[in-house]
Parts: structure tokens; C-alpha cells; sequence
């Protein structure tokens, strides 16, 4: 038997089947597509009919190559979700998670409700774009669309309803909305009731690895393909990012490192300490019912905006970094968070305006400019792995990087010289294989996590990086503090 996976990222999406073949794990791609969100009338939209039509050509392809899928589950990126009415139908296309309409409401939110009532009742982190604001951004512009609203479900769970007309929400995932409270395992009604979301909107939550309906009739038709049975996987994709980190210990960091770096470790219970809450990280749904202790950073995104605010130029990532290799270190640096390089018009320019209002050395040419973001994001990791180490009470000898980021092997070389450790960088389609080991784990293929990960690890590349010049980057660890006003140390 094998399964199919799809991965969604906020730029591409994939199809993988999966396999365990005389003891190992195989996989094949089988499907590979862009995913283009659109902006219509100043409104940024992902363009869900787009998506939904790669993934039944994904179907279409995987039963080409074998006949034995017995299983299909997707995941993606967090926190969007599209609003069904009582016809089942979907009123609007979903906004992309960097649209603009939801700029100020979470501080608005947060003054009615109390930041500390919130996050006691989640253990999620405050970013601007979580469900609940972006539901109260729309209830405060009297959305049209919220009058007809009879369901709300999150991304793979709405293209999982596409597929079967079933309509479930994934555990993982419904973390990410800052309206799910752990502790009951349940929506919290309290947090709805704020927002003004009837409880009704929001389906039953259901464990990654569940049986949720099987293709359509009229997909079997349409794709002649049988009636293929439709699971969860962990829905969310640094969920399933985290799953196929390739670790030996059940105590590890990880990295997860694409348009957003995801940093953290796995733990039982969620971390609801004052610190937690002052540092602002988050404890989002993982497999097996355990948590995911992390923090979002802002990534290679900001490398990506710069390239597409440079293109007509060569923009290649080899240039590119060939020219940071010419610039000099430690020039100047950037808080990555900080919330002004969330979707400016014109990355580039906001990075020279950081340093220059914060008193660095403006960074000019490309190279200063991709310097500094490499730079700035390997300081940030350190500091967000200290405090992961605090917060958990575990000390890790080295990071697992996963994602597609990993092929920028300069950032993984930085990465451990900031940290002074080790860095084991692979696999690159991690959230690919953990999406496809929660499917042949509940298929009865695989005991659990911990068997899963061996499994990964047998069977992709990992390529292990040692620190270099420590003590330079050491000493620049500070000014990376100073200069961003991130305070030193952890106090
Ligand atoms: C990564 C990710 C992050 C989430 C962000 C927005 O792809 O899923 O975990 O915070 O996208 O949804």
C-alpha cells in the first residue's frame, strides 16, 4: 500500500507518495506546482480553485504511478481559512495571511480582552495575522460575507471538504487559529463569544491520522480513480515539518526553515509560564497529541522580497550569495520580527531604513544588504534557542535544520557558527515525509513518532555542520542585541 502527501507552501505545492518497501521508507514526487496568491480590488487572496485543480491533477498523476494509494492527506500553511454558507459553498476566495486588513486589530483585541486572558487559555503566540484577528477584522468591516457564514474551515480542511464533503478541523492546525484551548482539547467559547463567532462555525477537531470520508463520486468520476479514503495528517505544515525531523533523541531542537523559520522543540504539555508569554512564543497542536514549544521568525522571506524587489537583475541565489561572500561581516544587523518587514512595499529599502534609524552603517549594495539579513537571522536563532532551552529546561548539543532553506548552505554554516554547535541539515522535504509518516503510521505501518523519524532518517541526507570562528560571532552576538534592542542575555 502507499499514500499520497500534499505539501502546501505559501509558494509552491507538492505530491508524494509514500511507501515502506523492504524495510525502508520510499517516496516519489509525483506532482510539483506554483502556488500564486492574487491581489484583487487592494485584497490579497490565495487562489483556492488553483490549488484545489493542482491537487486533483496530483491525484490523477499518483494513480498513474500506483494503483495502491489507500490513503490521502494534506497540509499547509496556518491560520487562513475560508467561510461556507448554507449551500456548502465557498462565499469568498480566503485572504493570504500577509493581507493588510488586519494591521492594528490584534493590538485592539488584545486591550478589550487582556493579552495574558488570551494566551492562558491557548499557549499561542501573538501574530497579527492568527485567525481570531483576522475574524475580528472582518466583523469590524461589517463583512458581507460573515451574514451568510454557516461553516469556518482552515485551508486543508477546506480542500480536505472539497475532496470528500466531509467537514472536520485538523488538531494541528486548529492551534494555529489562537481560539483553540488546549487544556478542554476543545474551540474556547469564551475567546469565540469575544470575537463575536457563533460556536457552530467551527467543526469538530479531529487527531492527525483520522478517517475523515473518501474521494467524492463525482472526483472518481471526473479523475477515474476509485474511491481513494481521505485522512488527516498533522494538517498544519510545520507540524508536519516537525514530524519528519530526522532526531534520535526525543529531547531536539529544530529549525524549520523556509519562507518562515520555525524554532523550537517537542514537549508534553503546553509551556504557559510567564515566559513563555513574555517572550511570545507558542505551544501550537503536534502529532501524538504532544506540543510544539516554538517560535515563528520571519525567515527567508525577507531574502525572497529582496530578490523580487531586485529582479530584472541576475537574482539567482548563487549571485546573490556570491556577492554577500565579497561584502564585509558584521556591518549591521536587523531584528528579522520585527513587525515592519511583515509585508513592506519595498523590502530593501526597509532594511536601510532599520539600520539607518537605529544608528548602523547603512548596508548599500546587494551583498551588504543579503549579509546582513543571514546574519541577522543566524543571531536570531541563537537567541530563540537559548530561550527555548530555558523555557523547556533541556540543553540540545546541536539544531536540526529541515525545509527547503537548507539548500542555502551558507545560512546553515552561520547558523552554527552563531550558535557555537552543531547543525544537522536535511531533509529538505521534511513536512513532505512527516505529512506521509502520520498516514502509514495510521495505516498500522509505522509504531509511532519516534519509529517515524528513524525511518527518516534512514533514508534521506543529512549533512552536518560544525561551528567556525565562534568567537567572532561571539562578541557580534551582542551587538546583534544592542542594536536591536533585544536586550542581552536572558534576563
Ligand atoms: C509556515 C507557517 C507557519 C505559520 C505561517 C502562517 O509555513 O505555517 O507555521 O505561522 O506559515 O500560516
Amino acid at each position: 500500500m502507499s499514500v499520497l502527501a500534499f505539501d502546501l507552501g505559501a509558494g509552491s505545492g507538492r505530491a508524494v507518495l509514500g511507501w515502506i518497501e523492504a524495510g525502508r521508507l520510499e517516496t516519489m514526487d509525483v506532482h510539483r506546482f506554483k502556488n500564486e496568491p492574487v491581489r484583487v480590488n487592494g485584497r490579497f487572496h490565495w487562489d483556492i480553485y488553483r490549488i484545489f485543480h493542482e491537487l486533483k491533477e496530483g491525484i490523477r498523476s499518483a494513480y498513474e504511478e500506483r494503483q495502491d494509494i489507500e490513503s490521502i492527506a494534506i497540509d499547509s500553511w496556518a491560520v487562513d481559512f475560508g467561510c461556507l454558507g448554507q449551500d456548502g459553498e465557498l462565499l469568498r476566495h480566503p485572504y493570504h495571511y500577509r493581507d493588510a486588513h488586519t494591521d492594528g486589530v490584534m493590538e485592539q483585541v488584545t486591550e478589550r480582552i487582556g493579552k495574558k486572558f488570551i494566551f492562558e487559555r491557548t499557549g499561542i503566540q501573538f501574530l497579527p495575522f492568527n485567525t481570531i484577528y483576522q475574524l475580528e477584522a472582518m466583523v469590524k468591516a461589517d463583512s458581507p460575507v460573515l451574514k451568510e457564514t454557516r461553516m469556518l474551515l482552515m485551508i486543508p480542511d477546506l480542500l480536505r471538504y472539497f475532496l470528500t464533503g466531509e467537514m472536520k478541523s485538523e488538531f494541528t492546525n486548529a492551534t494555529t487559529t489562537q481560539l483553540f484551548n488546549p487544556r478542554t482539547m476543545d474551540w474556547d467559547e469564551e475567546l469565540l463569544k469575544a470575537v463575536g463567532v457563533p460556536r457552530e462555525w467551527m467543526a469538530e477537531v479531529v487527531m492527525p491520522g483520522t478517517r475523515v470520508g473518501e474521494l467524492r463520486e463525482d472526483l472518481q468520476h471526473e479523475l477515474q480513480v476509485p474511491a481513494i479514503p481521505v485522512y488527516t495528517s498533522a494538517e498544519h505544515d510545520t507540524g508536519a515539518a516537525v514530524a519528519g525531523v530526522p532526531a534520535e533523541s526525543s529531547s531536539f531542537a529544530y529549525l524549520s526553515c523556509g519562507t518562515w523559520s520555525l524554532m523550537g522543540t517537542e514537549i508534553e504539555e503546553p509551556a504557559t509560564t510567564p515566559e513563555a508569554f513574555e517572550w511570545n512564543f507558542t505551544n501550537e497542536g503536534g502529532i501524538e497529541r504532544t506540543f510544539r514549544l516554538l517560535k515563528n521568525i520571519m525567515g527567508l522571506w525577507i531574502f525572497e522580497e529582496c530578490r523580487r524587489a531586485w529582479r530584472g537583475d541576475d537574482v539567482s541565489h548563487e549571485a546573490l550569495l556570491e556577492q554577500m561572500e565579497e561584502a564585509p561581516a558584521f556591518q549591521s544587523f536587523i531584528d528579522p520580527d520585527d513587525l515592519q518587514f511583515l509585508h513592506p512595499a519595498d523590502m530593501p529599502s526597509q532594511i536601510q531604513q532599520y539600520c539607518r534609524e537605529t544608528g548602523q552603517k547603512v548596508p548599500e549594495t546587494k551583498g551588504e544588504i543579503v549579509r546582513c539579513i543571514m546574519e541577522s537571522l543566524a543571531m536570531k536563532y541563537r537567541h530563540v534557542l537559548e530561550r527555548t532551552e530555558q523555557l523547556s529546561g533541556q540543553s540540545f548539543s546541536g539544531l536540526y535544520m529541515v525545509g527547503g532553506g537548507i539548500k542555502n548552505t551558507h545560512l546553515s554554516q552561520f547558523t552554527a557558527n552563531a550558535l557555537g554547535r552543531n547543525v544537522w541539515a536535511g531533509p529538505k522535504e521534511a513536512s513532505a515525509l512527516g505529512n506521509i509518516t502520520v498516514q502509514l503510521t495510521a495505516a498500522g505501518k509505522i509504531k509511532d513518532r519516534h519509529e517515524a523519524r528513524k525511518y527518516i532518517r534512514a533514508a534521506v541526507e543529512v549533512n552536518a555542520f560544525s561551528p567556525k570562528e565562534h568567537t567572532a560571532w561571539n562578541t557580534e552576538y551582542e551587538s546583534f542585541c544592542k542594536k536591536t534592542g533585544l536586550g542581552n542575555g536572558l534576563s
